[in-house]
């Protein structure tokens, strides 16, 4: 299976090591067919090239979109030698096999980071060069395509010592269906980009239009959905966590989560709205009644569900969490268990908000939040169910466990101390055991009325968490009842708390030092309960 390389086709915007790559082809014997500025530097150094206008006996037509567009070149490309009547068809025709391409795409990319027109963007998109690319990559049984000067070397080694195996042309296969991919994604995104931005003027500058652009949204099942502004769920994304970093989604086909959630307006999803995304479903999908989860960096700035008599609950549980800390919400992740009301969409629509997941969208408040150009907005499947296991990667491996779906109800918890709490103070307990878990460990939570008002997360003792919290709750934390996600190691956590008023406190229980932690809430005539059950998540 090693092909020894005669002709190669050379075609290359980026230059880079392109006079290493001609010299040490020319000197291996190698005939070079080359496009225009290429053949011409490759000739200047010296090296003996063909122009691809005498393999096609065509010249470059139209502004050079039609170079290699042509029989005589994808032909030489497409050839499947081991096929008799591939080589029998390719004598016929006239034209000679190609066991070497190299290629690298006009500067989609870097045309459009430079801010050029949109005209000079559009004539920056490779129509010819991705074709001999995929030719090729799909013919490796017979051919070797190059789409990066680090792979020159390589090349180079295996030209000099007879031809190209199988496994590096297969390799080299792969890097370029990876490479045009991502090629194209570029392509589609600055269009979809393109969209948005005429969309959204429209809806900004002219009312009429902005109604009749919002109803076309409204053609789903329940009023609610039907417009899918990302119409391809792409897996490649703009970055990862850091712009340096690439990032990519992948989906379960028969997934039923954020990933399958559809877009209806916005930027395009980022890795972290990903994630934040998720983690604010996690908070306000473990309640029943309507909730409502704000998240910031992976955490909670606020979780809370609406009271029994709210007139719009969804509404009331938005603003709820949102009072628990107005600062981080700032550029938040809002998730709601229940369809997006006007009435919240017009208390959102005054808060610089990332993303807003839900099951719907009520008409009108779509058509109150889509005003805002960037807000990105995600309805949900409308069978959306969390994942029953979690995938975590280690160096070398992952780690699968089950959620953490396990919830003792408060019939179940052992009074530690202090009087049995009453019905209103026991629910409250329960809303605060719940919602610690969506909390990243250590997580204290401290919460009124069926809301946070104190968070205290990720830190890595829980005397820090419990000051955190407290700190955030401010005058509030005088009332509040509060959740621990882990067992108090020391009394020290569980004082801060009792020194600022908590009145009810519910924690797993189970320390060596249980009996100090009772002593210091019954000292504080504090009603405490234990679950017998942890909630750490990290
Ligand atoms: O204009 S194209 O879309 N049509 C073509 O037929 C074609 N052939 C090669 N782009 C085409 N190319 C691209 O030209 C290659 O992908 C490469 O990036 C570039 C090299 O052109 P030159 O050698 O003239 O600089």
């Amino acid at each position: 299976d090693v092909v020894p390389v005669r002709r190669a086709l050379i075609s290359v915007s980026d230059k880079t090591r392109l006079l290493d790559l001609a010299a040490a082809l020319a000197e291996a014997g190698v005939e070079i067919v080359s496009t225009g500025s290429t053949a011409s530097t490759i000739r200047e150094a010296g090296h003996p090239v063909t122009d691809v206008s005498e393999v096609t006996g065509f010249a470059e037509a139209l502004d050079g979109r039609v170079k290699t567009l042509h029989p005589a070149v994808h032909s030489g490309l497409l050839a499947d030698l081991r096929l008799a009547d591939h080589r029998r068809q390719l004598e016929e025709l006239g034209f000679a096999p190609f066991e070497l391409v190299v290629v690298n795409l006009y500067p989609f990319d870097e045309t459009v980071a430079a801010g050029k027109p949109a005209a000079d963007i559009v004539e920056n998109v490779d129509i010819g060069g991705p074709a001999m690319v995929r030719a090729t990559a799909k013919n490796h049984a017979n051919a070797a395509i190059v789409v990066s000067p680090l792979r020159y070397d390589e090349v180079i080694e295996a030209v000099r010592t007879g031809g190209t195996t199988l496994e590096l042309r297969r390799s080299l296969a792969t890097e370029a269906f990876v490479h045009t991919a991502q090629y194209d994604a570029s392509v589609a995104n600055w269009f979809l980009e393109q969209e948005e931005r005429a969309w959204s003027d429209a809806t900004l500058d002219d009312d009429a239009q902005a109604d009749a652009s919002v109803d076309s949204i409204f053609e789903g099942a329940d009023g609610y959905v039907g417009y899918e502004v990302f119409g391809l769920r792409e897996a490649v994304l703009r970055y990862g966590e850091n712009s340096h970093q690439r990032g990519a989604l992948f989906t379960e086909s028969d997934g039923t989560g954020i990933a399958q959630a559809t877009q209806l307006h916005g930027k395009e999803m980022s890795y972290n709205n990903f994630v934040d995304a998720d983690a604010a479903l996690r908070a306000a999908f473990d309640h029943e009644r309507p909730a409502v989860a704000i998240i910031k960096h992976a955490n909670p700035c606020g979780i809370a569900v609406a009271p029994e008599d709210a007139a719009d609950p969804i509404a009331a549980a938005h603003e709820l969490a949102h009072a628990c800390d107005p600062v981080s919400a700032f550029g938040g992740v809002i998730a709601a268990n229940r369809v997006v009301t006007a009435q919240m969409a017009e208390t959102v629509s005054g808060i610089f908000t990332e993303v807003i997941v839900a099951p719907g969208f009520e008409p009108e408040a779509l058509a109150i939040l889509t005003r805002k150009k960037n807000v990105r907005l995600l309805v949900l499947p409308a069978d959306f169910a969390p994942n029953p296991v979690e995938l975590r990667q280690v160096s070398g491996g992952f780690l699968l466990q089950d959620a953490d779906r396990a919830f003792a109800p408060a019939a179940e918890w052992e009074l530690a101390t202090g009087e049995p709490a009453d019905a209103e103070t026991l629910a409250e307990l329960e809303f605060a055991w719940r919602a610690c878990r969506a909390v990243k460990s250590n997580a204290i939570l401290l919460t009124k009325d069926g809301a946070s008002v104190g968070v205290g997360m990720g830190q890595v003792n829980r005397v820090d968490s419990c000051r955190l919290a407290v700190e955030r709750a401010g005058e509030r934390a005088a009332g509040s009842v509060a959740a621990s996600d882990a067992f108090f190691p020391f009394a020290d956590g569980l004082q801060v708390l009792l020194d600022a008023g908590v009145r009810a406190v519910v924690q797993p229980g189970g320390s060596v030092r249980d009996p100090e932690v009772v002593e210091a809430a019954k000292a504080a005539g504090v009603t405490m309960y234990f679950t017998g059950e942890r909630h750490f998540f990290h």
